[in-house]
């Protein structure tokens, strides 16, 4: 049922890991813009809410029916959890490992437990089929994010060429 989903949940580690060989720990350590998330940043993050953002939710739904999953300020817990003190390499490692598990335990998961219900705190009722499906909309949303860190880094170096592109700020 969630056949595409979970491989690309399966897929996300090798991808960050692949994404991210070039870089040396400073450009890793580097925002592309002062509001932005450095790729350390999005690592600390990947590893922090494969927990409190899905395998608790999913365990929560699956336990109590309707359950009611509350809501948490991602840039407070970015603060709180000192994401920008972080070592990338150890949160990818973290995060792989949380997530070969997870995706293990989602694929022995039964129909009937995928169509569990519960409200989230700020977006209204969710089945478990729809959260997992978002976790790898999530996934694809910071890969995509980490190729435009890179993709800032590059556009310095390209002289004239930069007239063709508008980075935003
Ligand atoms: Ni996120």
């Amino acid at each position: 049922m969630l056949k595409d989903v979970l491989a690309i949940l399966a897929s996300t580690p090798d991808k960050l890991k692949q994404e991210i060989s070039s870089m040396s720990l400073k450009e890793m350590k580097t925002r592309p813009t002062a509001n932005k998330w450095s790729v350390q940043e999005v690592l600390a993050h990947l590893d922090d809410v494969e927990e409190i953002g899905m395998r608790g939710r999913v365990a929560a739904m699956i336990e109590a029916e309707n359950t009611l999953l509350p809501s948490f300020d991602q840039e407070k817990r970015a603060q709180e959890m000192k994401y920008n003190r972080k070592h990338p390499l150890r949160s990818l490692a973290s995060f792989a490992r949380q997530r070969q598990a997870n995706v293990k335990w989602l694929r022995r998961l039964k129909p009937a437990q995928l169509k569990r219900r519960g409200t989230h705190q700020k977006v209204g009722e969710l089945t478990v089929e729809e959260l997992v499906t978002e976790w790898a909309f999530h996934d694809l949303g910071h890969l995509k994010q980490i190729l435009e860190i890179k993709r800032y880094a590059l556009y310095p170096r390209m002289g004239n060429m930069r007239s063709f592109y508008k980075l935003r700020d």
